[in-house]
Protein backbone atom coordinates (compact mmCIF):
# COMPACT_ATOMS: atom_id res chain seq x y z
CA UNK A 1 0.00 0.00 0.00
CA UNK A 2 1.20 3.61 -0.78
CA UNK A 3 0.16 6.05 1.97
CA UNK A 4 -1.37 8.92 0.89
CA UNK A 5 0.93 11.68 0.64
CA UNK A 6 -1.43 14.42 2.48
CA UNK A 7 -1.42 11.63 5.54
CA UNK A 8 2.72 12.27 5.49
CA UNK A 9 1.95 15.74 5.40
CA UNK A 10 -0.04 15.69 8.26
CA UNK A 11 2.08 13.64 10.53
CA UNK A 12 5.50 15.73 9.06
CA UNK A 13 3.75 19.44 10.00
CA UNK A 14 1.05 18.19 12.70
CA UNK A 15 3.15 15.23 13.69
CA UNK A 16 0.13 12.46 13.78
CA UNK A 17 -2.28 11.33 11.44
CA UNK A 18 -4.92 7.89 11.46
CA UNK A 19 -4.92 5.26 8.89
CA UNK A 20 -8.66 3.63 9.10
CA UNK A 21 -9.10 -0.16 8.26
CA UNK A 22 -5.46 -1.72 8.69
CA UNK A 23 -6.39 -4.31 10.16
CA UNK A 24 -10.15 -6.23 10.11
CA UNK A 25 -12.12 -5.90 13.30
CA UNK A 26 -11.49 -9.86 13.50
CA UNK A 27 -8.00 -9.13 14.13
CA UNK A 28 -8.51 -6.41 16.51
CA UNK A 29 -10.87 -8.70 18.61
CA UNK A 30 -8.28 -11.88 18.20
CA UNK A 31 -5.36 -9.24 19.41
CA UNK A 32 -7.84 -7.96 22.22
CA UNK A 33 -8.51 -12.05 23.22
CA UNK A 34 -4.52 -12.10 23.01
CA UNK A 35 -4.14 -9.02 25.26
CA UNK A 36 -6.49 -10.18 27.98
CA UNK A 37 -4.74 -13.39 27.77
CA UNK A 38 -1.11 -11.61 28.64
CA UNK A 39 -2.42 -9.70 31.09
CA UNK A 40 -4.51 -13.10 32.95
CA UNK A 41 -0.74 -14.86 32.76
CA UNK A 42 0.68 -11.69 34.26
CA UNK A 43 -1.52 -11.78 37.30
CA UNK A 44 -0.96 -15.56 37.56
CA UNK A 45 2.65 -14.81 37.40
CA UNK A 46 3.11 -11.71 39.35
CA UNK A 47 3.98 -9.48 36.48
CA UNK A 48 1.12 -7.25 36.36
CA UNK A 49 2.79 -4.02 36.54
CA UNK A 50 1.76 -0.06 36.20
CA UNK A 51 4.74 2.56 35.01
CA UNK A 52 5.63 4.51 38.49
CA UNK A 53 5.17 8.04 38.17
CA UNK A 54 3.06 7.95 34.54
CA UNK A 55 0.07 5.87 35.35
CA UNK A 56 -2.67 7.29 36.81
CA UNK A 57 -4.87 4.13 38.52
CA UNK A 58 -5.50 0.94 38.78
CA UNK A 59 -8.13 1.07 35.79
CA UNK A 60 -5.39 1.49 33.32
CA UNK A 61 -3.83 -1.82 32.75
CA UNK A 62 -0.33 -2.12 30.91
CA UNK A 63 0.59 -5.29 28.69
CA UNK A 64 4.13 -5.00 28.14
CA UNK A 65 6.79 -6.96 25.84
CA UNK A 66 3.93 -7.64 23.52
CA UNK A 67 6.16 -9.73 20.84
CA UNK A 68 6.75 -12.83 22.95
CA UNK A 69 3.12 -12.97 24.09
CA UNK A 70 1.73 -13.81 20.59
CA UNK A 71 2.69 -14.37 17.37
CA UNK A 72 -0.33 -11.89 16.24
CA UNK A 73 2.05 -9.06 18.02
CA UNK A 74 4.30 -9.97 15.60
CA UNK A 75 2.22 -9.56 12.62
CA UNK A 76 1.50 -5.97 14.03
CA UNK A 77 4.64 -4.88 14.17
CA UNK A 78 5.71 -5.67 10.88
CA UNK A 79 2.96 -5.03 8.98
CA UNK A 80 3.80 -3.65 5.93
CA UNK A 81 1.61 -0.18 6.17
CA UNK A 82 3.10 0.43 9.87
CA UNK A 83 6.99 -0.32 8.39
CA UNK A 84 5.90 1.90 5.53
CA UNK A 85 5.21 5.27 7.89
CA UNK A 86 8.14 4.04 9.86
CA UNK A 87 10.49 4.38 6.83
CA UNK A 88 8.77 7.75 5.85
CA UNK A 89 9.69 8.99 9.40
CA UNK A 90 12.61 7.46 10.08
CA UNK A 91 14.28 6.27 7.31
CA UNK A 92 15.12 3.08 5.46
CA UNK A 93 17.20 1.64 9.04
CA UNK A 94 15.24 1.82 12.32
CA UNK A 95 15.01 -0.55 15.44
CA UNK A 96 11.71 -1.83 17.18
CA UNK A 97 12.24 0.65 20.39
CA UNK A 98 9.00 -0.87 22.70
CA UNK A 99 5.50 -2.27 21.59
CA UNK A 100 3.16 -2.26 24.07
CA UNK A 101 -0.48 -2.15 25.17
CA UNK A 102 -2.56 0.20 27.56
CA UNK A 103 -6.11 -0.42 28.31
CA UNK A 104 -8.02 2.80 29.78
CA UNK A 105 -11.17 0.79 31.77
CA UNK A 106 -14.01 3.00 32.54
CA UNK A 107 -12.68 4.60 35.95
CA UNK A 108 -9.08 5.54 34.33
CA UNK A 109 -7.57 9.02 34.95
CA UNK A 110 -4.81 10.67 32.95
CA UNK A 111 -1.55 10.16 32.96
CA UNK A 112 1.30 12.22 33.52
CA UNK A 113 2.05 14.29 29.79
CA UNK A 114 5.02 13.67 28.15
CA UNK A 115 7.10 13.16 24.97
CA UNK A 116 8.12 9.56 23.98
CA UNK A 117 11.12 10.62 22.38
CA UNK A 118 12.10 12.97 25.28
CA UNK A 119 12.07 9.76 27.93
CA UNK A 120 14.62 8.42 25.82
CA UNK A 121 16.78 11.35 24.17
CA UNK A 122 18.23 14.37 26.46
CA UNK A 123 17.33 17.72 24.98
CA UNK A 124 17.35 19.14 22.32
CA UNK A 125 15.12 17.53 20.19
CA UNK A 126 15.90 18.93 16.65
CA UNK A 127 15.03 16.10 14.81
CA UNK A 128 12.30 13.43 14.53
CA UNK A 129 14.44 10.26 16.43
CA UNK A 130 11.17 7.74 17.03
CA UNK A 131 7.58 7.16 16.22
CA UNK A 132 4.91 5.68 17.46
CA UNK A 133 2.20 3.12 15.60
CA UNK A 134 -1.05 3.16 17.19
CA UNK A 135 -3.23 -0.34 16.86
CA UNK A 136 -6.20 0.83 17.77
CA UNK A 137 -8.26 -2.74 18.97
CA UNK A 138 -11.00 -1.24 20.19
CA UNK A 139 -12.69 2.58 18.79
CA UNK A 140 -10.84 5.54 20.95
CA UNK A 141 -12.74 7.93 21.36
CA UNK A 142 -12.34 11.57 23.85
CA UNK A 143 -15.05 9.48 26.39
CA UNK A 144 -13.42 6.47 26.39
CA UNK A 145 -10.36 7.70 26.99
CA UNK A 146 -8.22 8.32 24.06
CA UNK A 147 -5.06 9.68 23.92
CA UNK A 148 -5.07 13.48 24.62
CA UNK A 149 -1.88 15.73 22.34
CA UNK A 150 -1.16 18.59 21.31
CA UNK A 151 -0.49 18.69 17.57
CA UNK A 152 2.17 21.09 15.95
CA UNK A 153 4.25 20.15 19.49
CA UNK A 154 6.96 18.15 18.07
CA UNK A 155 8.74 21.50 17.28
CA UNK A 156 9.32 22.02 21.21
CA UNK A 157 12.91 21.34 21.08
CA UNK A 158 13.52 21.53 25.52
CA UNK A 159 11.54 21.78 28.06
CA UNK A 160 11.31 24.94 28.29
CA UNK A 161 8.64 25.22 24.99
CA UNK A 162 6.17 23.22 26.87
CA UNK A 163 3.66 25.61 27.99
CA UNK A 164 3.13 25.31 31.68
CA UNK A 165 -1.01 24.69 30.76
CA UNK A 166 0.13 22.15 27.82
CA UNK A 167 -2.85 19.55 29.46
CA UNK A 168 -5.55 22.06 28.50
CA UNK A 169 -4.62 22.49 25.34
CA UNK A 170 -4.26 18.97 24.24
CA UNK A 171 -7.26 17.24 22.19
CA UNK A 172 -8.23 13.52 21.81
CA UNK A 173 -7.65 11.99 18.49
CA UNK A 174 -10.40 9.27 17.46
CA UNK A 175 -9.94 6.47 15.12
CA UNK A 176 -12.10 3.50 14.58
CA UNK A 177 -11.09 -0.04 15.81
CA UNK A 178 -8.52 -1.44 12.99
CA UNK A 179 -7.13 2.21 12.39
CA UNK A 180 -3.77 2.96 13.61
CA UNK A 181 -2.66 6.38 14.58
CA UNK A 182 1.02 7.75 13.97
CA UNK A 183 2.66 10.05 16.09
CA UNK A 184 5.64 11.86 16.03
CA UNK A 185 7.98 10.48 19.06
CA UNK A 186 8.01 14.25 19.81
CA UNK A 187 4.51 14.87 20.36
CA UNK A 188 3.41 15.46 23.83
CA UNK A 189 0.67 13.56 25.19
CA UNK A 190 -0.92 11.58 27.60
CA UNK A 191 -4.09 9.17 27.72
CA UNK A 192 -7.57 10.61 28.44
CA UNK A 193 -9.69 10.04 31.39
CA UNK A 194 -12.23 7.20 30.53
CA UNK A 195 -15.40 8.58 31.36
CA UNK A 196 -17.69 5.95 29.90
CA UNK A 197 -19.71 3.73 31.97
CA UNK A 198 -18.62 0.49 30.07
CA UNK A 199 -16.19 0.91 26.98
CA UNK A 200 -12.38 -0.28 26.96
CA UNK A 201 -10.13 1.22 25.25
CA UNK A 202 -7.53 -0.80 24.21
CA UNK A 203 -4.54 0.62 22.13
CA UNK A 204 -1.19 -1.33 21.71
CA UNK A 205 1.91 1.01 21.07
CA UNK A 206 4.42 0.47 18.66
CA UNK A 207 7.55 2.56 19.82
CA UNK A 208 10.08 2.80 17.04
CA UNK A 209 13.68 4.83 16.94
CA UNK A 210 16.76 5.30 14.55
CA UNK A 211 18.65 2.92 14.64
CA UNK A 212 21.62 4.07 17.05
CA UNK A 213 19.29 4.61 19.51
CA UNK A 214 19.24 2.14 22.43
CA UNK A 215 16.02 0.65 22.64
CA UNK A 216 13.33 1.08 25.65
CA UNK A 217 12.69 -2.99 25.86
CA UNK A 218 16.25 -5.37 25.89
CA UNK A 219 14.94 -7.60 23.34
CA UNK A 220 17.59 -9.90 24.14
CA UNK A 221 16.94 -11.04 27.29
CA UNK A 222 12.96 -10.36 26.79
CA UNK A 223 11.89 -13.28 24.41
CA UNK A 224 11.48 -16.97 24.29
CA UNK A 225 13.46 -19.88 22.57
CA UNK A 226 9.68 -19.70 21.00
CA UNK A 227 9.46 -16.49 19.83
CA UNK A 228 12.90 -16.14 18.56
CA UNK A 229 12.30 -19.34 16.16
CA UNK A 230 9.44 -18.12 14.53
CA UNK A 231 11.44 -14.60 13.84
CA UNK A 232 12.51 -13.21 10.17
CA UNK A 233 15.40 -12.17 9.68
CA UNK A 234 14.27 -8.64 8.98
CA UNK A 235 12.76 -8.88 12.39
CA UNK A 236 15.27 -9.77 14.27
CA UNK A 237 17.65 -6.82 12.67
CA UNK A 238 14.71 -4.50 13.89
CA UNK A 239 15.08 -5.82 17.44
CA UNK A 240 19.06 -5.54 17.60
CA UNK A 241 19.29 -9.31 17.68
CA UNK A 242 22.19 -9.83 15.46
CA UNK A 243 25.94 -9.71 16.48
CA UNK A 244 26.23 -6.42 14.81
CA UNK A 245 24.10 -3.05 14.64
CA UNK A 246 24.42 0.84 15.08
CA UNK A 247 26.44 0.58 11.94
CA UNK A 248 24.35 2.76 9.47
CA UNK A 249 24.95 6.25 10.37
CA UNK A 250 28.28 6.97 8.98
CA UNK A 251 27.61 6.08 5.31
CA UNK A 252 29.81 8.96 4.30
CA UNK A 253 32.87 6.93 5.57
CA UNK A 254 31.71 3.62 3.89
CA UNK A 255 32.08 5.42 0.58
CA UNK A 256 35.70 6.24 1.97
CA UNK A 257 36.38 2.87 1.94
CA UNK A 258 36.59 2.97 5.54
CA UNK A 259 35.10 -0.40 7.62
CA UNK A 260 35.37 -3.42 9.78
O1 LIG B 1 -2.62 5.23 26.60
C1 LIG B 1 -2.44 6.31 26.05
O2 LIG B 1 -3.34 6.92 25.49
C2 LIG B 1 -1.06 6.92 26.05
C3 LIG B 1 -0.01 5.96 26.53
C4 LIG B 1 1.33 6.58 26.58
O3 LIG B 1 1.52 7.73 26.29
C5 LIG B 1 2.48 5.79 27.00
O4 LIG B 1 2.32 4.60 27.30
O5 LIG B 1 3.60 6.35 27.06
Amino acid sequence: MMIAAEKLHQLATEGWCVLPSVISHETADAALAALWAARRDDEANGGAEAIPGLDPNERNVRVFNLIDRDPLFVDLVENPVAVEVVRAVLGETFSISNFTANIALPGSKSMEVHSDQALVVPEPWVQTWSVNIIWCLTDATEANGSTRFLPGSHHFTSYDDVPADIAQRMRAFEAPKGSIVAMDGRIWHTSGANVTADQERALCFGYYSRSFLRPQQNWNVSLSPETLQGLSPQMRRWLGLEAKGNRDVGRSLLKLGVDD
